[in-house]
């Protein structure tokens, strides 16, 4: 299948959400207050977002009045490219370390595990060496799930013990993925701890001992936020973001969310580049951001 109809395909619940519906709204007849009344709230409806949604109706109301635009249908190309212009273009991955660290953070849930199999996959590909930490030690199956993984993609793990030190896991892991000469390291690390234990604290511990195992890593943090849970996921980037220095989040499960706008608010609202995104399950179902077949996939039902 070609990356633009994987991404048609996998944006499609979202496509089918509000954003379905702007077409009958720009349809023949004169822009009116009516009109934008209406796009306002299928936008926000969409989960662009307050910020997104007002910024994008205030563009498009200067241009009416700039252009003269008379016509509702007037206003379609136009939303494209406002909707366009807020989607950064991700930047270049830095692995140019050796080995460069990369920690994996969410939720419980998030698809965290599931994007390291499918990140281990692309880059064994690319022919790199891939080591994999499993400091995800508060629930057993946590780790073994990795551990199944490994085997699968046929890469090296280190992994503690249940309840074992997360912090250990992750000095061990780089510690030995510079002995192992690995190109790339993801740590896995936990969404949700007893309550003995804050999440976030533990996460910083986990980012400051990775970094005495190695000046200068973790070289990325990279968040997993799971797409279906729309604006919720902002409140979760925002703690993780104050906790870890987050450098890049990566969508998963867009297949299954029609609650793809979120990726705007993302953006405006966090500023944070979006890497990767979510369109299945299995280790090839994670592609790069693309931020053109992303506005094609969620309009796709008005071309
Ligand atoms: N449809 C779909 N399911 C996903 C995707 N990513 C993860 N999942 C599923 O989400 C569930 C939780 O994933 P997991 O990696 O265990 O989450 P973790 O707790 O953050 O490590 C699993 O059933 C995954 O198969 C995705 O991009 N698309
Ligand atoms: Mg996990």
């Amino acid at each position: 299948m070609s990356i633009f109809s994987r991404w048609k395909d996998g944006l499609s619940k979202t496509s089918k959400s509000a954003f379905g519906q702007i077409a009958s709204i720009l349809g023949a007849s004169e822009i009116t207050n009516e009109t934008w009344d209406d796009l306002e709230a299928l936008l926000i409806q969409a989960d662009l977002g307050i910020e997104t949604t007002t910024s994008v109706l205030d563009s498009l109301k200067r241009l009416t009045r700039d252009l003269g635009l008379i016509r509702a249908s007037d206003l379609y190309t136009s939303l494209k490219q406002e909707l366009r212009s807020r989607l950064a273009t991700p930047p270049e991955l830095n692995i140019n370390h050796k080995p460069t660290v990369i920690l994996i953070v969410g939720v419980n849930g998030a698809g965290k595990t599931t994007t390291i199999a499918k990140l281990t996959s692309r880059f064994t590909n690319e022919g790199k060496k891939v080591l994999l930490g499993a400091a995800d030690t508060f629930r057993a199956a946590a780790v073994d799930q990795l551990e199944v993984w490994a085997n699968r993609l046929q890469v090296e793990i280190i992994s503690g013990a249940q309840d074992s030190d997360p912090g250990a896991v992750a000095f061990n892991t780089v510690q030995s993925g510079i002995a192992r000469g690995a190109d790339i390291i993801f740590i896995d690390t936990a969404g949700r701890l007893h309550t003995r234990f804050n999440l976030m604290e533990e996460l910083k511990k986990v980012h400051r001992v990775v970094g005495k195992a190695l000046t200068d890593a973790p070289h990325d943090v990279w968040l997993v936020l799971d797409a279906t849970t729309g604006q919720n996921a902002l409140q979760q980037a925002r703690s993780f973001k104050e906790a870890v220095n987050v450098t890049g989040v990566i969508l998963s499960k867009l297949d299954s969310s029609a609650r793809g706008g979120m990726v705007f608010a993302i953006q405006s609202e966090l500023g944070l580049p979006i890497l990767f995104a979510g369109l299945g399950e299995k280790p090839e179902d994670l592609t790069p951001f693309d931020p053109d077949a992303f506005i094609e996939g969620i309009l796709q039902n008005n071309l």
